[in-house]
């Protein structure tokens, strides 16, 4: 049984005033695993003051300063990342492999920051006048249970690289992995209120964060409608926001892709995570004249996704994250059949043997159509959807027949054909051939799918505020 019962506030690991326990229970057992003690409005605004308190003289650190801090703070991560990996796979089901490379990326984030922070002028001339990047100042950051500790370190870094100081209001099933990096913070010994962290609910600590008038900005992770609410809480105190949101992402295979790998690759770009990211690619967009090529290609390679325990270095696939999410997904598995789509593999039920936790079929609909639900709908759980299309024009069209931009996949031979394609796709990211990762490009989403972007250069001025000296300037910083 794991038992948190501290926040962090202050530089100091301190007993909530809120005293509810919220029950952390295995995915992959069902069972109670720990507990977590959550805060509650008046730790939250003591966390609130202690980094309202720690800004003026963060604000005014330099470079190299926070430099030394990143570098510290990456060690202290890395050196906990066999734990953090646990935590991962005991408390949301990620499976051990992709447990294990997050959490080591997780560190290395810390490094990356400091090379975009390194790189980037935060003094420079704008026709006759100076320009000064100053950081914005009090960041409440609010994350979500998927992917969370790797989100928490991407926002500390880039506030920390600004010279902002922090409030973290993570998700309260993410305790676990949260309570390492913190320790991990403060190992790394950051100046106190640098960073403080509150568990507790979304309506009580993240409302309060959103509303708070000493929070110069939100950056968030999670749905749209939470998204949506936390931005019209803030305007009233006109917060910065960054908001990372859902997606309904498209996958285009044209039709001279190499299909024995565009396939499979679709299915892992559906199903990672567990089917819980919110740049899944969830609508597959095939040719309608190779459909049934597909169908067999997809069902291969969905039938060949190893699901179990996460501890298992041979399992790709781990349950869905809480009985409330596996309840939803199955939900819109039975949506899909209902509204007619076909289903190619998977299905309502949990696997055979797999009855305890909370996992979900590896799922493929074929005939699915734009005005289905399965078609419209964030899932959040490995059911992959086929779409056919005509012409290129009519793939694009579907492709951009959504309320969400995060994230698109384009798969060709002709390379030109697939730029072009990638061109007129909506999305905040587009991946040609294959699922890639670069963690210093620009992350976020068009449309619903949020505001703002994260990672790199353009992270980093989401948190610093332009301000322009005019007349006798001189060079100081
Ligand atoms: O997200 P929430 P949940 C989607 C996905 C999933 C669904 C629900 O479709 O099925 O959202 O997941 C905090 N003011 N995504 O419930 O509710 C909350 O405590 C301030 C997409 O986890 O958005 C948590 O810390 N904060 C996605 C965080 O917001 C509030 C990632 C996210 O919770 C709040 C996760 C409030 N009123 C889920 N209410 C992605 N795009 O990656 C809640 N929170």
């Amino acid at each position: 049984m794991h038992t948190i019962d501290h926040i962090y506030i202050n530089g100091q690991f301190v007993t909530p005033h809120g005293t509810e326990m919220f029950d952390l229970i295995n995915p992959t057992t069902g069972q109670l695993d720990g507990q977590v003690r959550l805060g509650d409005v008046e730790d939250t605004r003591r966390a609130i003051a202690a980094a309202k308190a720690a800004f003026p003289a963060f604000s005014r650190t330099t470079k190299a300063e926070r430099g030394a801090m990143l570098q510290s703070l990456h060690d202290a991560v890395l050196a906990r990342a066999d734990d953090a990996a646990n935590a991962l796979i005991e408390e949301y089901g990620g499976p051990r492999s992709s447990s294990v490379a997050r959490s080591r990326y997780t560190a290395n984030m810390f490094l990356d920051v400091k090379k975009v922070m390194d790189d980037h002028a935060y003094v420079k001339t704008v026709n006759k006048s100076k320009v000064v990047l100053v950081p914005v100042g009090v960041v409440g950051i609010i994350t979500p249970w998927n992917s969370s500790a790797w989100f928490v370190a991407n926002k500390v870094a880039t506030a920390i690289a600004a010279g902002c100081t922090v409030v973290v209001k993570p998700s309260e099933l993410s305790a676990r992995q949260n309570q390492i990096l913190i320790e991990a913070f403060h190992a790394a010994e950051l100046p106190p209120g640098v960073v403080n962290i509150v568990n507790g609910r979304g309506d009580v600590v993240g409302a309060e964060l959103s509303v708070h008038p000493d929070i110069n900005k939100i950056s968030f992770t999670g749905s749209t409608p939470v998204g949506k609410q936390i931005a019209r809480l803030g305007v009233d105190t006109m917060k910065r926001v960054t908001l990372e949101l859902g997606g309904k992402s498209a996958n285009v295979i044209l039709d001279d892709a190499d299909f024995s790998k565009a396939i499979p690759n679709a299915i892992a770009a559906c199903y990672m995570n567990n089917g819980q990211a919110c740049i899944a690619g969830t609508r597959l967009l095939v040719p309608a004249h190779r459909q049934e090529e597909v169908k067999a290609l997809a069902k291969a390679a969905a039938e060949a996704v190893v699901v179990g325990d996460p501890h298992d270095a041979k399992v790709s696939l781990g349950p869905i994250v809480t009985q409330k999410q596996f309840d939803r997904v199955q939900h819109y598995i039975g949506v899909g059949i209902a509204e007619g789509a076909e289903l190619v593999t998977g299905g309502l039920g949990k696997p055979a043997g797999l009855e305890a936790g909370y996992f979900v079929k590896p799922t493929v609909f074929a005939g699915v159509t734009p005005s289905m639900t399965i078609a419209k709908d964030e899932i959040f759980g490995p059911v992959l959807s086929i779409m056919t299309y005509e012409t290129e024009e009519e793939a694009i069209a579907i492709a951009n027949d959504t309320p969400y931009g995060l994230q698109a996949y384009v798969s060709s031979t002709n390379l030109a054909r697939a730029n072009r394609v990638a061109d007129q796709i909506v999305a905040g990211r587009v991946h040609i051939n294959g699922i890639h990762d670069d963690l210093i490009a620009p992350f976020g989403g068009f449309k619903q799918s949020g505001i703002g972007r994260e990672f790199g250069p353009y992270g980093l001025e989401a948190y610093l505020e332009p301000k322009a000296i005019l007349g006798e300037t001189a060079q100081y910083r």
